[in-house]
């Protein structure tokens, strides 16, 4: 510990700290811009780059960063000094002086953080005008668009995909006014071994990095009276859309979130929950005949498709052992034009599935060209809790005073253990509630697998089933999936199933979710809110749906059957 002063209060802080540390100690706040601190994920952006938080501290000449200065002993510190603030307002200005100033059409309106620091500083006009740096905007993928003349050179989404992800698609290019942070040689972001998973958009303080907006799709497709518009929502929009209209964290609001589908004009809308039922039963018909035969283990997850994407690219050597079903979210467009429909004796060339997702990558998803049947796509348009969000607020609906409304049916049920997918280790812990049943012939002790929950990065567990010991992991953050597969490449794994996410926190800090500014917190409560539903479904096993049992008897037939294979698994590529 190290004794130091700031704005004349004496603390001890701990000798690694640096002043912004210390500083949050005494509640007193230093603006900051490009520094970015996920403890959780141990990120730290430490690039000091945009010296909003200039501090002065005593017998130095110079201001000092306070995000990367390391306290010393007997260190005097003031950060509410006349020139401490008049150099973060240059330092602003500055940045805004080579910024498009058009925030009332930046999809980061009000969101934005570069908005935001110039507003607490007082920043009345910019009073240096002169060269910019403009960028074609890259729309080459699906899911993300960058417009590079808003990035302001923080470096967070470097940092992110490259020590978080591993995945290296972002790194600074070039000098000067042309300094840019992209893809190696300029590359268009679509062409690379992105994988859409959006972090680097869940941290870009700007509106450089957004999502692909699909919300005018969505109002055209709904406008065609021509078309039956199906609605999906995924297990983690329901406890995070909330905080867009003020709620806290966690806060539940299915009721009000099925009203709003509705009142948006959506013919049916229904629950991406009782496909992740369905998924289950494919998956842990999959698993169980993969360990009693103890072949092609371990088992992945294969419903994130950021994480598909990842495997793709970089162990093209291990396509074999994920799971080879599709992600919940493609199995209900298939189920819902090829089951549904023919119910509904509609053409299912006429339907148009529309998901809602806490994820920038199901865009990307649902464009993968074998992703379909007989020629019909299996979902249409792909939307985040953000866009839906914003479809709300255009519709001018007061979404705190909404009633609740159910889900229609029969694609509406579902059961809490399709809830739990929305945070890591969820997917997994219902795979073990069907599978414990399927093995031991119903003679279950629990439900609840306490033991593969929680929010580290990386956690391993044995689970005993009956006479079966199942190793298990849980992988969420790329980097940390990267550790377990190179184990499994260099033969050191003994794990029967994993379950990766690659998002922090898994679909709960999905890169199209409200953004929660690498707040744990934020991330904990949206985990309990989705394990409060889970508590609170009367059925909390997948196979005891009685909509997936009618699904079956009507028909797919038997999980891993003939209908269900056409319909609900698919191939990776190299
Ligand atoms: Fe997810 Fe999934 S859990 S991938 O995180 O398997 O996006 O929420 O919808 O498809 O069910 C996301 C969430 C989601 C799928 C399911
Ligand atoms: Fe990297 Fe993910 Fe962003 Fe792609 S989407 S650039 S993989 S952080």
């Amino acid at each position: 510990m190290v004794n130091i002063t700031i704005n004349n209060k004496e603390i001890q802080v701990p000798a690694d700290f640096t002043i912004l540390q210390a500083a949050e100690t005494l509640n007193i706040k230093i603006p900051t811009l490009c520094h970015l601190d996920l403890h959780n994920i141990k990120m730290v952006n430490k690039v000091a780059s945009c010296r909003a938080c200039v501090v002065e501290v005593e017998g130095r000449r110079n201001l000092a960063p306070a995000c990367s200065t390391p306290v010393y002993e007997g260190m005097k510190i003031k950060t509410d000094t006349i020139r401490s603030i008049k150099a973060r307002r240059t330092m602003v200005e500055l940045l805004i002086s080579d910024h498009p100033k058009d925030c009332l059409v930046c999809l980061k309106n009000q969101e934005c953080e570069l908005q935001k620091i110039s507003a607490d500083l007082g920043i009345k006009q910019v009073h240096y005008e002169g060269e910019m740096s403009l960028f074609p905007v890259d729309m080459s993928s699906k899911a993300i668009y960058r417009d590079s003349s808003k990035c302001i050179l923080c470096r967070r989404c470097e940092t992110m995909c490259n020590e978080v992800q591993t995945v290296h698609a972002l790194s600074g290019l070039d000098r000067g006014f042309d300094t840019v942070v992209g893809p190696a040689f300029h590359a268009p972001l679509g062409e690379t071994v992105c994988t859409f998973c959006g972090q680097c958009v869940a941290v870009c303080p700007t509106g450089a990095l957004v999502e692909i907006d699909n919300v005018s799709k969505v109002w055209n497709e709904l406008a065609d009276k021509s078309k039956t518009v199906v609605v999906q929502v995924a297990p983690a929009v329901r406890v995070a859309i909330g905080e867009l209209f003020g709620l806290e964290p966690g806060a539940v609001v299915t009721g009000k979130m099925v009203t709003a589908l509705k009142n948006l004009g959506f013919s049916y809308v229904f629950d991406t929950n009782f496909a992740a039922d369905l998924t289950i039963m494919e998956e842990a018909h999959e698993m169980i005949n993969r360990i009693q035969n103890n072949k092609k283990l371990p088992i992945l997850t294969s419903c994130c498709p950021a994480w598909v994407k990842f495997f793709e690219h970089q162990f093209p050597d291990l396509l074999d052992i994920p799971s080879s079903c599709k992600s919940p979210h493609e199995m209900f467009g298939a189920i819902t034009k090829h089951y549904f429909a023919k119910k509904m004796n509609i053409d299912p060339k006429d339907v148009v599935v529309v998901s809602v997702m806490p994820c920038v990558a199901k865009k990307y998803e649902a464009e993968r060209p074998e992703l379909e049947y007989g020629g019909v796509k299996d979902v249409d348009v792909v939307i985040t809790t953000r866009e839906l969000g914003r479809m709300i607020k255009e519709a001018g609906m007061n979404f705190l005073m909404l009633e609740d409304s159910e889900y229609d049916n029969p694609l509406g049920e579902s059961s809490g253990a399709a809830q739990i997918f929305g945070t890591t280790g969820g997917v997994i812990e219902a795979a073990l509630r069907t599978a414990a049943v399927q093995l031991t012939g119903g003679a279950i002790d629990k439900i609840d697998y306490n033991e593969v929950r929680g929010m580290e990065g990386l956690r391993e567990a044995t689970v005993e089933i009956g006479d079966l010991k199942l190793n298990i992991a849980i992988a969420n953050g790329l980097g940390n999936a990267r550790t377990l597969l190179e184990n499994i490449r260099k033969g050191k794994s003994n794990y029967h199933a994993i379950e990766i996410m690659a998002c922090p926190g898994g679909c709960i800090g999905g890169g199209g979710q409200p953004y929660h500014h690498g707040d744990l917190e934020i991330l904990k409560e949206r985990a309990k809110g989705v394990y409060a539903i889970d508590q609170s479904q009367s059925i909390r096993m997948s196979h005891e749906n009685p909509y997936i049992q009618d699904l079956y008897k009507e028909f797919l037939g038997e999980p891993g059957g003939e209908m269900a294979h056409k319909l609900l698994h698919t191939k990776y590529f190299e």
